[in-house]
């Protein structure tokens, strides 16, 4: 995205689809110049007030009717003179629209494009930026208010609080670098020592919010596995409370993997359905099997159900290949043998097990609290304010070379190597935490993370 910032950009703002109002926004010093060769208003134009008139196109003639709002600069979303038209919010009429605005002088906007404006024009930072996406495709409450919470600043100000002790830190130490010859009275390691340590544990524990973060902004896929028959169909239909999948006494019943999103405990999980795994009694059997192996890993969580009433043989040799740290035994049928849980519970010690029946819908609410803490890292939502969690992979980068960067300082500090060493790891966690604001991101990261937003935003 190679885009000046001296252009006017325009770009449908609402959804695709039809709606009862749709919106063209434009942003540029020449917003309000280029709307106005498509819009006749029927009074004068104010600030930040709708004004009613007719949408036209230059070449065409009249599109429509609608209102004109024009947000001067500074105070509008990417900081620059934005204009909206509102129209009727039909797929064709909005295209028409867009065309003549593009006619009559703007640039049709890339993805990301006023949002990467409002950022580099500091109407956001970059994790604000970012949530701004999040807040558009959050699928939960609890997702939304995690990005309504970075948006609004709150993980900004929590790396804001790591930094500036840092800053502080650092300018004491540069100064009195500068001024050795005189020999001031120099800060002793210790005091030094103890504020590295108080950053990096910080930093450390907000980047052990980095899976909590992350399954709320992304979701997680979770696998149901187990052998035929052993309930995977029934326990989906039962969290989903709907008769998604087709259940029958019969081994082999599923074969495609079925898939549907459930909200556990405020987190999206994708739940996946797949065929019972065996020895397949037929081609479509086998290679519902081997799909539903294929997704072990991709998957960020996996139920597997064992049937309480049948033998565990087959499932200590299938679990024996499955990854612990994200796998959860549903012991299911417990209205049929609860008497066998004490075996499976030897049998499977490894694993942590919830105890169901997907027939009578028992424990499924202590199965949906370990899918949440198996997931996220933590028994409940809400131990640090999901306006303050880390959520992307580069969130996370950007802390663990803060983290990193302060191990460093602390032990050239120990080994009572110059201060100048010292100074210059410090100034490197500084640095990585001021890339997660976006003060010092590069260029190219910067497209990569607006080319993942969509076009109008
Ligand atoms: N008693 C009892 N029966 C159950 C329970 N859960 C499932 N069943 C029965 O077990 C049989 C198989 O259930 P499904 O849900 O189709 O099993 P599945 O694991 O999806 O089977 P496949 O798709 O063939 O791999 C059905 O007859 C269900 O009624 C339970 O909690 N208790
Ligand atoms: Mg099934």
């Amino acid at each position: 995205m190679k885009e000046r910032l001296t252009d006017t950009i325009a770009a449908i703002a609402t959804a695709q689809g039809e709606g009862g109002v749709g919106i063209i926004r434009l942003s540029g010093v020449e917003a309000l110049e280029v709307a106005l060769k498509c819009f006749r208003p029927t009074g004068p134009i104010e600030e930040r007030r709708l004004v009613y008139g007719s949408i036209i196109s230059p070449l065409s003639g009249r599109l429509d009717v609608g209102f004109l709002a024009y947000m001067p600069s500074p105070r509008s979303y990417t900081g620059e003179d934005v204009v909206e038209l509102h129209c009727h919010g039909g797929p064709l009429l909005l295209r028409e629209v867009l065309s003549a605005v593009v006619d009559s002088g703007a640039r049709a906007a890339g993805a990301g494009e006023f949002t990467k404006r409002a950022f580099l024009n500091g109407k956001l930072d970059l994790s604000q930026a970012e949530a701004v996406i999040d807040l558009i495709r959050a699928q939960t409450s609890l997702s939304l208010s995690s990005a309504r919470g970075r948006l609004e600043g709150g993980l900004s100000r929590r790396v804001g609080s790591i930094k500036a002790p840092l800053l502080s830190l650092l300018a004491h130490m540069e100064a009195e670098l500068d001024f050795t010859e005189e020999e001031i009275d120099g800060l002793p390691s210790e005091a030094i020592a103890l504020k590295i340590s108080e950053a990096a544990e910080a930093a450390g524990k907000l980047l052990s919010t980095f899976n909590e973060g992350r399954a709320l902004r992304e979701g997680v896929a979770t696998l149901i596995l187990g052998r035929p028959n052993a309930g995977k169909s029934s326990l989906l239909n039962a969290l989903l409370q709907e008769e998604r999948a087709i259940v029958t006494p019969l081994p082999g019943t599923t074969r495609d993997v079925i898939e549907e999103t459930l909200e556990v405990r405020g987190m999206p999980v994708r739940l996946m359905d797949t065929a019972g795994l065996r020895e397949a009694a037929d081609e479509v059997e086998a290679i519902g099997v081997r799909l539903a192996m294929e997704k072990v890993g991709t998957a960020g969580l996996i139920i597997y159900v064992v049937d309480l009433t049948a033998d565990f043989r087959e499932d200590i040799e299938i679990l024996s290949g499955l990854p612990e740290d994200k796998t959860i035994i549903a012991a299911n049928k417990m209205d049929k043998d609860a008497g066998r849980l004490g075996e499976a519970l030897t049998a499977f010690e490894r694993f942590s097990i919830a105890p169901i029946s997907a027939i009578k819908e028992d424990g499924l609410e202590a199965l949906k609290d370990l899918i949440f803490e198996k997931a996220t890292g933590v028994k409940t939502a809400m131990e640090t304010p999901v306006g303050e969690l880390i959520s992307s992979v580069r969130h996370r980068d950007c802390l663990v070379k803060c983290v990193e960067a302060l191990q460093r300082a602390s032990s050239a500090l120990s080994t009572r190597l110059p201060r100048e060493l010292v100074a210059s790891d410090i100034r490197a966690s500084i640095d990585a935490l001021a890339e997660i604001t976006g003060e010092t991101t590069s260029e190219d990261i910067l497209d990569i993370i607006f080319s993942s937003f969509c076009v109008g935003k």
